[in-house]
């Protein structure tokens, strides 16, 4: 079994429902198992803009290959109406695959661990929930969310502490 880490985003539309909904859709795709999701986090469009973006991240463990959790990814944000107009423009969901147990890959349709995750308060808070222990880059998820402590990110309001 790997375990795989994948990012959550949103900022059209309902997006607090649409990562609820991603969420369940994930939990209910055959091959994945044993979802764990973080709390859900508020911010501003880093690299982008638009209206403010609500993240989380979850922790699946699966057998399928990194390319096939991918398929499953992008049928999931094509299900819920996502566009492609222009890079990093605002989107209805955005699944990214975070990690894929410890590999590396460097392909031309996917690079993991994402080349932008160790710089991104929205990803490294909502995943040291999860992974509290996990290094990037030889640095601890504390270490590297001190560098980017500029990306305000609040709790998205009425959620239960995990
Ligand atoms: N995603 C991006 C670009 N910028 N900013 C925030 N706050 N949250 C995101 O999910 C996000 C972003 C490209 O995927
Ligand atoms: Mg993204
Ligand atoms: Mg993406």
């Amino acid at each position: 079994m790997i375990k795989a880490c994948i990012g959550l985003g949103a900022n059209l539309g309902e997006a607090l429902a649409s990562l609820q909904q991603a969420a369940h859709e994930l939990a209910a795709t055959p091959g994945i198992t044993g979802l764990r999701l973080s709390r859900f986090y508020r911010s501003a469009p880093v690299d982008a803009t638009g209206p403010d973006y609500v993240n989380a991240v979850a922790e699946i463990d699966t057998l399928l290959s990194a390319d096939a959790l991918l398929d499953i990814l992008q049928k999931i944000e094509n299900q819920h109406g996502r566009l492609r107009p222009y890079r990093n423009a605002p989107r209805t969901l955005d699944l990214d695959l975070l990690l894929y147990g410890d590999l590396t890959i460097d392909t031309p349709r996917l690079t993991v661990p994402h080349p932008r995750m160790h710089e991104r308060a929205f990803v490294l808070r909502p995943l040291q929930e999860l992974r509290p222990t996990l290094h990037l880059r030889q640095s601890s998820l504390q270490t590297l969310l001190q560098a980017c402590s500029d990306q305000a990110l609040e709790l998205v309001p009425g959620q239960h502490q995990p």
